[in-house]
């Protein structure tokens, strides 16, 4: 194979997501660029019919607070069940560790938010090692690629599948 197209290939189902209840927690660090990926999420979201009046959209300061916001958000009964969640955040590396360690604890925490409550919460958060890579993956640019995308993408998946799989079907 001498080229491949990278990336992530769009679900051969055309996925009707208009039942669907999304949850966004999106962070204030590097607002500019998480407001695009959560402007290319919904879009990719409504483009699979999900309504807009079902996109609740809650924000924290940093990364660090997402798994903490999405799992006490969906543990709530108060909130009506969410199908799915979507964490939006963008880490860009520093002088110091801080990049590391937010980066491990937030995947690692997102991973446990979703399998401890069996709602799929996609990750999006990039972890850059530079502006201009935070800025070329949030289709802020010429030869840019908005990831949001992707996850709205993912998300309706997820949620229409963890709707069959958990009927056992
Ligand atoms: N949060 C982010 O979402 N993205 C970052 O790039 C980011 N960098 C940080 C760098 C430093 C030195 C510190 C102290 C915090 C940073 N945070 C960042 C915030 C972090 O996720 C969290 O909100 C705070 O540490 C409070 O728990």
């Amino acid at each position: 194979m001498e080229s491949f197209t990278k990336g992530v290939k769009a679900p051969t189902e055309q996925y009707d997501g208009s039942k669907l209840r999304v949850l966004i927690v999106k962070t204030r660090w590097n607002s500019e660029i998480v407001d695009s990926l959560v402007e290319g999420a919904i879009n990719s979201l409504t483009s699979y019919k999900v309504e807009r009046s079902n996109i609740h959209i809650e924000d924290v300061a940093g990364s660090y607070e997402l798994p903490f916001a999405i799992q006490t958000i969906l543990c709530n009964r108060v909130y009506n069940k969410f199908d799915v969640a979507i964490a939006i955040g963008v880490l860009i590396k520093g002088d110091t560790m801080h990049f590391e360690y937010i980066a491990e604890a937030v995947s690692h925490g997102l991973m446990r938010v979703g399998l401890d409550t069996s709602t799929p919460v996609v990750f999006g958060v990039l972890t850059c090692l530079s502006e201009t890579q935070a800025l070329q993956r949030a289709g802020i640019g010429e030869n840019s690629h908005n990831h949001g995308n992707d996850w709205g993408q993912c998300a309706v998946e997820m949620g229409m599948k963890r709707e069959r799989w958990s009927k056992g079907v």
